[in-house]
């Protein structure tokens, strides 16, 4: 199964509950109307990216919903509903189920502790989960059981103390490349990958998407944009700063599927 080609993609229409988004350090709430027109910039990109993009119903009872990758896992034609970490989060998981049910051949549910989407990254030949304050062992047993009829095997690692998932430090970027920050490659978990690492203070940087022949990043992060291109990818520039103060990144913004 490849971990960098998709044919769909499924988003969540934000909605004005945004405003109240969980987040690790105080700060400014994002404003909604240009939160809609980010996300609408973001969803032209995946489009760009050749992906059907298919619209989930705004859930106006939880502010984090449209972060729809941290409910659930999708691996080719099996789905996993997840057990967000965060208590405010948790209904999300019953939400999206209805949503995955009929898209999908397989679905499990993880039955026990908690794991976000946020920390599985999902490679070519295995699924490597980052233990966090949202995804604890319990959960990864319980995501090893749930995630057996993707056939994948499931490794578990630690995402670095105070990052609030192991994604938002790292991004598969080719079947055996994985773009990440010194700090969580610094662990060791990457070995048996080629790394590329993310420059020294560009860190929010690393929580890009890889879809079919493009990169999708953040702009303005410019020495990332060139080490990409230099390394001879294309990159695909989307501005996410409302997401980014309620700690959103790209690759929670959707969840993509082949099928
Ligand atoms: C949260 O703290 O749960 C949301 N405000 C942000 C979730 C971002 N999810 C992700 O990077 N996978």
């Amino acid at each position: 199964m490849s971990p960098i080609r998709f044919t769909h993609a499924l988003v969540r229409s934000p909605s004005p509950s945004v405003v109240d988004g969980l987040r690790a350090i105080d700060g400014p709430d994002p404003d909604f109307d240009c939160f809609v027109a980010e996300h609408g910039e973001y969803c032209l990109a995946l489009e760009r990216a050749g992906l059907a993009v298919e619209m989930m119903a705004e859930l106006p009872a939880f502010a984090d919903a449209v972060f729809v990758e941290d409910a659930a896992l999708c691996i080719g034609n099996h789905a996993v509903v997840l057990r967000p970490g965060a208590p405010s989060r948790a209904g999300e998981a019953d939400a999206i189920q209805l949503d995955l049910s009929s898209r999908f051949r397989t679905m499990e549910t993880v039955a026990d502790g908690c794991v976000d989407g946020g920390d599985i990254l999902v490679t070519a030949s295995e699924i490597i989960v980052g233990r966090s304050a949202r995804t604890n062992s319990a959960g990864v047993m319980a995501l090893a059981a749930a995630a057996r009829p993707s056939g994948m095997p499931l490794r578990s690692v630690d995402t670095p103390v105070d990052v609030l998932h192991l994604k938002t430090d790292c991004a598969i970027i080719d079947e055996g490349t994985i773009f990440s920050t010194r700090r969580l490659a610094a662990s060791g978990c990457f070995e048996e990958y080629n790394v590329i690492l993310c420059p020294d203070g560009e860190e929010p940087a690393a929580n890009l998407i890889r879809v079919n022949d493009v990169v999708i990043m953040r702009t303005g992060f410019p020495e990332t944009t060139a080490l990409l291109e230099s390394n001879g990818y294309q990159v695909d520039l989307v501005q996410a700063d409302e997401a980014a103060l309620v700690d959103g990144g790209l690759s929670c913004m959707s969840l993509r599927c082949a099928w």
